[in-house]
């Protein structure tokens, strides 16, 4: 039936892309309240809806609603997200990493996990550099088992939101002209540099970026011993992340093996075919639903049972927005 569905934070990149999915994916919205804080209350939003005018938050107005959708700070959701969902209030889909780890809060890709999404009123959506990893990782777990897995990430500055495009943009277009490139929102300059920090830095050197892939995708795959360490880079892209990946496999792989795995697998697409220049790549990637993964060959290290990849996927998209939706599919499927 149609859904009263809400955003909050429908003015941000991840908040325009979640109405944008919802629209294009036809899910069955009855009507659409654009929520947001006092800031953006009152203000109109051209969308694919129709001309919206932005809803002052209440925890109130917001129970109202069949699903919720959180675009927010993990702040926000952490002090309103369970008083929206308490009870016969909303569905709440939280993009932020507030309860990701909670183990009464299901965290889904819902290639993996989508029956979750009928078992709380709380849901989590992952970090995106772990969804656009899991959704390549999970048939070649499923099928050869993973035993080791490393990740190298190259993230866009999409990660950062509309600002983080804005200063890169802005970073590129004054590097051209000799000028001064500025750097607020990331640590460094990002124009025509990579920036090896996303996310701060943790006890055992690695960043809250990096662990949030280990921490997750054991929580995702529901393996909580799962060997896996990333290293997270931003790198000047617009909104597709891309990551080079290791596995070494219990069972015995070939890339011909992974390929076909692959080449089935939901939320995939197989680009691998070097001879013509055909491998995964933001300029390809971008502003599409699969997760493109290549480059696929025998680890030199690891040898029959490993396996050396490279996936691009667009962050807004599998990475937020699109994810959060698909789980929303689940939930009423
Ligand atoms: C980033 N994955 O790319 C983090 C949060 N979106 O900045």
């Amino acid at each position: 039936e149609n859904l009263h569905v809400g955003v909050i934070g429908a003015t941000g990149a991840v908040g325009v892309e979640l109405i944008n999915v919802m629209f294009d994916r036809n899910f069955p919205v009855g009507e659409l309240t654009l929520f947001a804080s006092e800031r953006s209350a009152g203000k109109t939003l051209e969308t694919k809806y129709g001309t919206k005018t932005v809803t002052l938050f209440s925890v109130e107005e917001a129970r109202k609603c069949d699903i919720v959708f959180l675009a927010v700070s993990g702040d926000f959701a952490k002090e309103y997200a369970p008083q929206i969902a308490a009870g016969d209030g909303a569905l709440v889909i939280d993009n932020s990493s507030a309860f990701r780890l909670n183990d009464d809060v299901p965290l889904i890709v819902p290639e993996i996990n989508g029956d979750l999404a009928k078992t709380a009123k709380l849901i989590a959506n992952p970090n995106c550099t772990t969804a656009i990893a899991a959704v390549a990782l999970w048939p070649l777990h499923q099928a050869f088992g993973l035993k080791k897995v490393f990740v190298s990430t190259y993230q866009a500055a999409s990660g950062a939101g509309q600002p983080g495009m804005n200063e890169l943009r802005e970073g590129l277009a004054a590097g051209l002209k000799g000028e001064e490139i500025k750097a607020e929102v990331f640590s460094h300059p990002l124009a025509f540099n990579v920036i090896p920090h996303i996310d701060t830095f943790q006890e055992n050197g690695y960043t809250r970026e990096e662990m949030k892939v280990t921490w997750e995708t054991r929580k995702i795959f529901g393996v909580p011993d799962l060997a896996i360490s990333c290293t997270a880079v931003r790198i000047p892209t617009e909104r597709t992340h891309s990551e080079s990946i290791v596995v070494e496999t219990e069972k015995p792989v070939t890339p011909q093996a992974a390929r076909d795995v692959l080449a089935k697998a939901r939320g995939v697409k197989l680009v691998d075919n070097p001879e013509k220049l055909e491998y995964p790549m933001p300029i390809n990637a971008t502003k599409q639903y699969d997760v493109e993964v290549g480059r696929i060959r025998t680890n030199l290290i690891f040898g029959d049972h490993g396996l050396e990849l490279f996936v691009a996927g667009d962050q807004l998209l599998k990475g937020a927005a699109l994810n959060a939706v698909q789980i929303a599919e689940a939930s009423i499927a």
